[in-house]
């Protein structure tokens, strides 16, 4: 039924059938997440990653109400650049298509469109979390409710501290979804290797993830997997720096009554203001990483499939 909706392209669709390790990416960190030029550049560059590591990447969206699984790099300079995309999650999704709209996928939405193609494997920045005074807003991103119901593991890093990390992870352990520090002990803070949370479970290696994905999926035991992975320590920002930017982001976030779908992109850009530039440097950096291991994990996956 949905297939009427979708669009795969060719190269995906092949690597598809012929059982090869493909990698989803998501788009609204291109259209919300990243200003231009660098979303565009950043973007190609994950795709090549992607590939030098030995997969297939597809970048997902919606264009003029279809459902795209692979854009091309036209269209990824299309989306970069274009300023009415909505950023589109779960709920979004009829009325993008209905309307004939441009959508940038959000982790919840890519993981659904991942997953009616058949992608498992899904490599991103940052997903949504529970919001620092979530008790008082009830901002929480449907990002978790999403891992709690679609088959596909999300390989980024940690969880950043615009978010409540405790109350994330509260969620998570609630909603029965692993979160797994790829060779770490701790669950990293996005921007730094360390957050003073634990993780679920340690793996070290691609084929041990894999083995673990493929036991989950087999067993029916339905939703996604973090697959925490920490920056590169040489790409990692100074704590006391980044902590002190949040905290005036979240100050000026109050300040400015932001709400809802708008929160998460008002407090990346605030973010990168405050820090000049050196946030967006990082966050790049560790997309780039966790590029290279969702394509690492996906061709092991493909190996036991
Ligand atoms: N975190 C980032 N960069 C991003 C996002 C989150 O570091 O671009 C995007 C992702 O698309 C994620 C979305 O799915 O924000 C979450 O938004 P919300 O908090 O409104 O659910
Ligand atoms: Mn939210």
């Amino acid at each position: 039924m949905f297939e009427k909706y979708l669009d795969i392209n060719l190269e995906v669709a092949a690597a598809l059938k012929n059982g090869k390790a493909v990698v989803a990416l998501e788009s609204t960190i291109i259209s919300h997440g990243m200003p231009y030029p660098k979303n565009v550049e950043t973007a190609l560059n994950v795709e090549k990653i992607v590939r030098e590591n030995g997969a297939i990447p597809a970048t997902i969206a919606i264009l003029k109400g279809r459902l795209k699984v692979g854009l091309t790099a036209d269209e990824i300079e299309y989306l970069g650049k274009a300023k009415d995309v909505v950023k589109c999650s779960r709920r979004d999704i009829p009325f993008i298509i209905a309307k004939k709209l441009d959508g940038a996928t959000t982790v919840a939405s890519t993981m659904i469109l991942a997953s009616m193609a058949g992608i498992k494997i899904f490599a991103t920045g940052g997903v949504g979390g529970v919001h620092r005074g979530a008790q008082e807003t009830f901002d929480i991103s449907a990002d978790l409710l999403e891992l709690a119901q679609t088959d596909v593991a999300v390989v980024c890093a940690g969880a950043k501290s615009i978010l409540d990390i405790g109350l994330t992870l509260e969620y998570l352990e609630t909603n029965g979804v692993p979160v797994v520090g790829y060779q770490t002990d701790e669950l990293p803070a996005f921007y730094t290797r360390k957050s003073g949370f634990g993780v679920d479970y340690r793996i070290d290696s691609p084929e041990e993830m894999a083995q673990t994905l493929k036991a989950k999926w087999d067993l029916k035991l339905k939703g996604g997997l973090i697959i925490a992975n920490p920056i590169p320590e040489a790409y990692a920002m100074d704590l006391d720096t980044i902590t002190k930017a949040i905290e005036e982001a979240l100050k000026q976030a109050q300040r400015d009554g932001i709400k809802g779908k708008e929160s998460t992109p008002y407090l990346l850009a605030k973010v990168k203001e405050l820090t000049g530039g050196d946030s967006l440097d990082s966050n790049i950096q560790l997309v780039y990483n966790n590029a290279k291991v969702g394509a690492q994990v996906a061709v092991a996956l493909a190996k036991i499939s």
